[in-house]
C-alpha cells in the first residue's frame, strides 16, 4: 500500500454493497440452482453486467472469455464464472503506472503540488481536506491553497476543511483571480519548506469554455514559480455519475494532464463499476476512492482489494 494509515476492508465492503447487489447478487440469483451455465445463463449475465455501468467492452470479454472457458472446462460451475468476472475486472486496471503515492517521491519534489478539479458537486474540497488529513499523519507538512474564488463561501469550506486536518491554508476573497491564489500558496510553501501543496478549484461544467480555460491558466502561472507543477492533477468524480463521468474526463483531459482520478461518494451508490469502464476506455489510474462523508473517509485505490470488496470477500 501507499502512504495512508486507514485502510478498512469492512468499511470499503460495506461502501460498496449497493454495486454488490447490483453486479455480483444478480450474478449469482441467476446462475443459482443450473447445473450448466448455458448460453442463455451467459446472455443473462451479460445484460447485469451491462447495466451495472461497467461498460461494454469490458462486459464483452469478460463474456467471452467466460465463453471460452466454459467450453474448454467441465465443470461449469458458479465459481468459475464468478472466477472469470473477478479475473477480468482486476485485468482492468493492469495499464502500468503506479497508483499510490510514494513519501520518498513527494519529500524528494518539494513542494509536491496536487491541483484539484472537477465539475461542481464532485467532492473536491472534501477530498481535499481527506488528503490533507492523511498527508499529515504520514508525517508531511501540507498547505491548501483555496483557488474556488468563482462561488462565495468557497474558501471558509475549505478553511474548515484545513482547520479539521490541523493544515495551513492561503486563502483570497471571493471573486480573486483564482491563479494568483495558486501562486500565493506556492510562494508561501517554497518560503516555508512545505512539503505539499493541494490546490481546490472552482467547480466547473465541463461543457463551460472560458472556466475551464482558467485551467489551464492556473497551471501557466504556477510553473512560473515550480516548472514542473503541478505533479499531479486529479479528477474528481462522484461515484453516482454514471455514463457522464467518461465525458467529464474527456473534456477535462483536453485542457489539463490528468494523472489520476478521485472516486467519491462510492458509499451508497450502485454505480460503483463505473470505474471500470473509465479505467478501461481512459486509461487513467483511480488514485483514491471516497467511501464517506468523514475525514478519514478517503482509501488509497487498491484494484484487488476493491474488487474483492465488490465480491464481498
Ligand atoms: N457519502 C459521501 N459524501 C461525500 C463524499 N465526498 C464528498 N461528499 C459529499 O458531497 C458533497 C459535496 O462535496 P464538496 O467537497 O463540497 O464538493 P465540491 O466538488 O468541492 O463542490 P463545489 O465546490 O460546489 O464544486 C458534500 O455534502 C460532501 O459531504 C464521499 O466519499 N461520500
Ligand atoms: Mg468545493
Amino acid at each position: 500500500m501507499g502512504i495512508f494509515n486507514n485502510f478498512n476492508f469492512d468499511k470499503l465492503k460495506s461502501g460498496l454493497a449497493k454495486t454488490r447487489n447490483k453486479i455480483i447478487n444478480s450474478i449469482s440469483e441467476t446462475i443459482s440452482g443450473k447445473a450448466v451455465i448455458d448460453d442463455k445463463t451467459l446472455d443473462e449475465i451479460e445484460e447485469i453486467l451491462i447495466s451495472s455501468d461497467i461498460g461494454f467492452d469490458t462486459v464483452e470479454k469478460i463474456i467471452e472469455d467466460s465463453r471460452v472457458q466454459l467450453k474448454t472446462e467441465k465443470d461449469r460451475s458458479e465459481l468459475n464464472i464468478m472466477k472469470a468476472v473477478k479475473n477480468e475486472l482486476v485485468s482492468v486496471f493492469d495499464f502500468g503506472s503506479p497508483q499510490v503515492n510514494d513519501l520518498d517521491n513527494i519529500k524528494k519534489n518539494k513542494p509536491y503540488v496536487i491541483l484539484i478539479v472537477g465539475i461542481n458537486g464532485a467532492g473536491k474540497t472534501t477530498t481535499i481536506g481527506k488528503l490533507a488529513h492523511n498527508f499529515k499523519n504520514a508525517g508531511l507538512n501540507v498547505i491548501v491553497g483555496a483557488a474556488d474564488t468563482f462561488r462565495a463561501a468557497a474558501n471558509e469550506q475549505l478553511d474548515i476543511w484545513a482547520k479539521r486536518a490541523g493544515v495551513e491554508i492561503v486563502q483570497k476573497g471571493h471573486g480573486a483571480d483564482p491563479s494568483s491564489v495558486a501562486y500565493d500558496v506556492i510562494e508561501t510553501a517554497i518560503k516555508s519548506s512545505i512539503d505539499v501543496v493541494i490546490i481546490d478549484t472552482a467547480g466547473r461544467l465541463h461543457n463551460k469554455t472560458h472556466l475551464m480555460e482558467e485551467l489551464s491558466k492556473i497551471k501557466r502561472v504556477i510553473q512560473k514559480l515550480l516548472p514542473g507543477a503541478p505533479n499531479e492533477t486529479l479528477l474528481v468524480i462522484d461515484g453516482n455519475t454514471g455514463q457522464n463521468a467518461l465525458a467529464q474526463v474527456e473534456e477535462f483531459s483536453k485542457v489539463t494532464d490528468l494523472t489520476g482520478l478521485v472516486i467519491t461518494k462510492l458509499d451508497g451508490t450502485a454505480k460503483g463499476g463505473v470505474i471500470f469502464q473509465i479505467c478501461q476506455k481512459q486509461k487513467i489510474p483511480v488514485k483514491y476512492i471516497g467511501v464517506g462523508e468523514g475525514i478519514d473517509d478517503l482509501q488509497e485505490f487498491d484494484a484487488k482489494l476493491f474488487v474483492d470488496a465488490i465480491f464481498g470477500n
